[in-house]
């Protein structure tokens, strides 16, 4: 059983683990029995980003059964749904304040458009998750409805796919060392300023690296990653919600994650990949954000 540390409050790490499972399992069934159904369809930030109805009740199911089965941890869910019953004091202990970072629909511009390439991502952190640094994922799952399938991680309990009879397989990452041969995943903001910057960006990255692949859910990006079905992926301007889960399926499976100019995923972005190509990805991206202008200027908020 993998425990945190405090005497008073031993959080289970597997029980929070399981949890993330079981929801995140659940909150797929439920929007996948929903695509391609009549549904309502909003915009957010700009009129590309999308929102159905069926993320906002995909955050409804997940809230109730969170406030049910953990009625103390605080929710943070990507459709505003922000819950905090502890009262704040959020510190790196997971026996004192657990948040939940929920994802409804990861991918929801595919979910609209019938593309099966969407996820649902529940994560449970410790620290602030509303200040990109101050938080770090502790157990989570990132469920891929269309195949059945949970990724899914604890601190220290190595990371699984799950499929849907309930059979657990370890993940692990390419051993590619080669940037040149390196299967780059990535992805782009909504606003516009910030997707001219990120192609420039690829501008200089494209040619150093074996090929792009942009699947449109970052937290499925990042469990590729996990399972060697990308060598790396890496955005700019993405928020807690699309990363807290998969960031913590890749380096259990023993992939390497970082920000951009910053050890931790930031509001400038997040860098996950095998370990053997880390190090020069990292160089290389830095030092085409900096030719293309530097920072996406993402405050953790909606692109
Ligand atoms: C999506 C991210 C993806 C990004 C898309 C979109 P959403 O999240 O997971 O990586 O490139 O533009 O933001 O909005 O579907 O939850």
């Amino acid at each position: 059983m993998t425990t945190s540390g405090h005497p008073q409050r031993r959080t289970d790490l597997a029980e929070l683990e399981t949890l993330a499972v079981e929801l995140a399992r659940e909150a797929g069934e439920f929007v996948a029995q929903r695509q391609g159904g009549g549904f309502g369809v909003d915009t957010k930030s700009t009129s590309t980003d999308l929102v159905t109805d069926v993320d906002a009740a995909s955050e409804r199911l997940l809230r109730e059964r969170l406030a049910a089965r953990r009625p103390d941890d605080a929710f943070f869910g990507e459709e505003g749904t922000i819950a905090d019953p502890g009262g704040g004091g959020r510190c790196d202990d997971p026996d004192e304040a657990i948040t939940w970072v929920v994802d409804p629909i990861d991918g929801t511009v595919n979910y609209v458009y019938g593309i099966p390439a969407y996820a649902v991502s529940v994560a449970a952190v410790v620290g602030d998750p509303h200040r990109f640094g101050a938080w770090r994922p502790v157990a989570g799952a990132v469920a891929q409805p269309s195949a059945g399938l949970v990724f899914h991680a604890r601190s220290g309990g190595g990371a699984w796919v799950q499929d849907a009879d309930g059979v657990d397989t370890p993940l692990a990452p390419t051993d590619a060392t080669s940037l040149e041969l390196t299967l780059l995943g990535t992805g782009f903001a909504y606003r516009e300023d910030h997707r001219r910057r990120q192609a420039e960006d690829l501008v200089e990255i494209l040619p150093s690296v074996r090929d792009i692949r942009r699947g449109g859910s970052a937290a499925l990006d990042l469990c590729s990653v996990a399972c060697g079905r990308l060598d790396a992926y890496y955005e700019r301007g993405v928020n807690p919600w699309d990363i807290a889960a998969g960031w913590l399926v890749v380096t259990e499976a023993g992939g390497s994650v970082c920000g951009v100019r910053s050890p931790r995923p930031s509001a400038e972005g997040i860098i996950a990949s095998a370990p053997g190509v880390h190090d020069a990805l990292v160089a290389r991206i830095e030092a085409a954000t900096r030719a293309s202008g530097g920072g996406s200027g993402q405050a953790q908020a909606r692109r």
